[in-house]
């Protein structure tokens, strides 16, 4: 039943999806899907902050539409679209970006950690007002939820900042968004290093696990991946790696951690990765097969995000309108 309300979020067409962004993003858009109006975009303009390769970042933009139906959502239910289609998105960041305070920004730490990988000078400007940009992705359809991972949360508090503070500033324009962030599969670690969160950039393929990977990859990644010492299948503080990998087995399956947990005790970290692995495979195969078949077939992926952007325009437009109109710009 729907309730009225809108549901945004979006995700970069920039490397490998991954199990992380499945859990923490996708899972849960399926799930919300048929309670909210719904807007899922591919963020391509967001993907543009760090170089890409102008043929991948073409060829990803259909491979994103693809998983985003192949996991379930439904375009008659739900508006599929391109950021980039849909222009009112980049309008309305300029009039974000002239809200928006170089002090906050610089306190973003995903803009910090991705500058300092190649040094803070060099970094685009595009990065560091990447979060306005997605402020207005939000702001633009008064959507009042925004399902996300954890690694988003300081993203959203930037948004309802200056969702309030436009309010404030030119009176009630905008909604002031929730953040929806799972109680579990919001913060899925790297295999190889569960100190890191798992990352579509991660150089390491063995570090993810990818949603097109293919069932031995799969079997292969979780067969590596790190263990701690020990040999007791527990999520402890001590224990990063198997607290990790029960994690996802929970997050899948729906289970309680603490159910899995007695399940595997007597047993070894072998026989839980044994598991793991076909938990894995059994939930990412289908989504896999149904996007490969999607794939073969682009055109009707374009018709989607065609009628998508023009769904998201009708709502973005008038929108973008009364923002000029509050600020004096009609
Ligand atoms: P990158 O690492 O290249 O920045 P990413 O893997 O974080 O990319 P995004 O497109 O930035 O991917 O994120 C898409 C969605 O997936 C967001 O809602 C984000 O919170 C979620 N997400 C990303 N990584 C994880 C993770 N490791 N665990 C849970 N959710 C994640
Ligand atoms: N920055 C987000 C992607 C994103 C987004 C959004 C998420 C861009 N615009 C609007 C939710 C709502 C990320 O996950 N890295």
């Amino acid at each position: 039943m729907r309730n009225g309300h809108r549901v945004f979020s979006g995700i970069q067409p920039s490397g490998n999806l991954h199990l992380g962004n499945y859990l923490g993003a996708l899972k849960n858009w399926v799930s919300i899907q048929d309670d909210y109006e719904n807007y899922f975009c591919i963020v391509d303009l967001h993907a543009l902050t760090v170089p890409q390769d102008p043929k991948v970042l073409r060829q990803k933009v259909r491979e994103l539409a693809a998983i985003y139906v192949a996991c379930g959502i439904d375009p008659e239910k739900s508006v599929i679209f391109r950021q980039s289609r849909v222009s009112e998105h980049t309008e309305l960041a300029w009039l974000l970006d002239c809200v928006a305070k170089v002090g906050e920004l610089s306190r973003m730490t995903q803009f910090k950690d991705k500058a300092r990988k190649g040094g803070a000078e060099a970094a685009s400007v595009g990065l560091y007002v990447y979060p306005v940009l997605q402020a207005a992705d939000v702001l633009l359809y008064n959507a009042h939820l925004v399902p996300v991972g954890e690694d988003q949360r300081q993203h959203l508090e930037l948004m309802r900042t200056l969702a309030r503070r436009f309010n404030g500033l030119y009176g009630e324009t905008f909604v002031v968004p929730e953040v929806f962030i799972p109680p579990v599969g919001a913060r899925v670690m790297a295999l190889d290093e569960p100190t890191a969160k798992m990352s579509k950039s991660a150089p390491a393929p063995g570090s993810y696990i990818a949603i097109l990977d293919e069932p031995d990859a799969i079997r292969r990644k979780i067969r590596r991946a790190k263990t701690d010492s020990g040999t007791e299948v527990v999520a402890s503080p001590e224990k990063p790696a198997i607290a990790n990998l029960l994690g996802i087995y929970a997050a899948i399956t729906g289970s309680a951690v603490e159910e899995i947990e007695r399940r595997y005790e007597g047993k070894g970290y072998g026989d839980f990765k044994k598991d793991l692995a076909e938990v894995v495979v059994e939930g990412l195969s289908p989504i896999r097969d149904r996007a490969l078949e999607l794939l073969d077939d682009p055109r009707e992926l374009d018709e989607i995000l065609e009628t998508g952007a023009e769904k998201a325009r009708a709502v973005a437009r008038p929108n973008l309108e009364s923002a000029w109109t509050r600020m004096g710009l009609s």
